[in-house]
């Protein structure tokens, strides 16, 4: 990318505003894109028992090493940049990263990422009900693409504007979707979508482009035509600095904005899964649970993976 002036940043934020979202065209160079997915392939190969993937047709979270039918289902890799400094160096791309501090009016902290091979077919949603912020729109996206993409592939869509519906309230007062009343907030952005005449818009990228979208603006993934065809891309999201800080989040700085370090998704690995070629991640289960690593210290039990095999998966939790 090239170097952004401070005229640049305040026109893109104006426009931000405005539509809820941002075209970056050209945004990456393909080779810098080439760089990014080659480094993501080495994480694949050299740390498959940590990488955290769900499949999108049996909603099934595992281990890349455990997935299942890996050749011919479509995957969500969680959180890589956590794992690869080149993924957090493109999520934090110094123009990149000065934009989203525009959009935000604060910082951006990179707090989450997913890689995706091929089209999500994710029903429309605004971002903000599932990673709801402190402060009310205080979350930005940028999704960057991998490769061209082919009106069949399922490409993103979004609507323009739609982030200026007031926010939906949920029964228990907030802003977060409570999983029984998701339906209420379909209903509520389809009616608000239709009154305002909003239209969808797809977004055809080519590789290197990105858009960044807002908290609140309503987008998903098209229905893919042809199942046989790809649409490579990562998606990352953000939050401002503030409600970082506020939340005494452990962040790294980077360019000019920050990522987040945490030890990513749980995974509710069978015991029985653990051997060898699998070892039980010990140190990650410690630092994970706090309470486990004082009980461990205090020799109430052996060690973490005596907790996990004994009540921690039971109790519901993951390594
Ligand atoms: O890439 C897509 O189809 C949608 C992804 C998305 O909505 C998200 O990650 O927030
Ligand atoms: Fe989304």
């Amino acid at each position: 990318m090239n170097q952004t002036s401070e005229i640049e940043v305040g026109l893109s934020q104006s426009q931000f505003e405005r539509d809820g979202y941002l075209v970056l065209e050209k945004c990456f160079a393909p080779q810098r894109i080439d760089r990014a997915a080659s480094a993501i392939r080495g994480l694949l190969d050299e740390r498959p028992n940590e990488v955290v993937v769900d499949s999108l047709g049996s909603g099934r979270r595992s281990f890349w090493a455990q997935a299942d039918k890996r050749e011919i289902r479509s995957f969500r890799f969680h959180d890589l940049y956590l794992m690869g400094e080149e993924l957090r160096e493109l999520a934090l791309d110094p123009d990149l990263a000065s934009i989203l501090e525009g959009a935000l009016g604060e910082p951006a902290v990179l707090c989450n990422s997913l890689n995706l091979r091929k089209g999500t077919f994710q029903t429309s949603h605004i971002d903000s009900l599932y990673m709801t912020p402190r402060t009310p729109h205080a979350l930005v996206s940028a999704w960057i693409a991998f490769e061209d993409v082919h009106p069949d592939a399922g490409p993103l869509v979004y609507y323009p504007g739609s982030h200026r519906i007031p926010l939906y309230r949920f029964n228990d007062g907030t802003h977060h979707a409570a999983p029984d009343e998701e339906a209420d907030w379909f209903d509520y952005i389809d009616v608000q979508i239709r009154l305002r005449g909003i239209k969808e818009r797809k977004f055809l990228a080519k590789k290197g482009d990105v858009i960044i979208w807002h908290a609140d603006l309503v987008h998903g993934g098209s229905p893919i035509r042809d199942v046989g065809r790809t649409r490579a891309s990562m998606i990352c999201h953000y939050f401002g600095e503030s409600d970082c800080r506020h939340w005494a989040l452990d962040i790294v700085p980077l360019h000019g904005g920050y990522w987040m370090r945490w030890p990513q998704q749980p995974v509710r690995v069978d015991p029985s899964a653990f051997g060898t070629g699998f070892p039980f991640p010990e140190e990650a289960y410690l630092m994970r649970y706090q309470d486990v690593r004082e009980a461990v210290e205090a020799k109430l039990f052996p060690s973490g993976e005596f907790h996990y095999w004994n009540f921690g998966f039971g109790e519901g939790r993951g390594v």
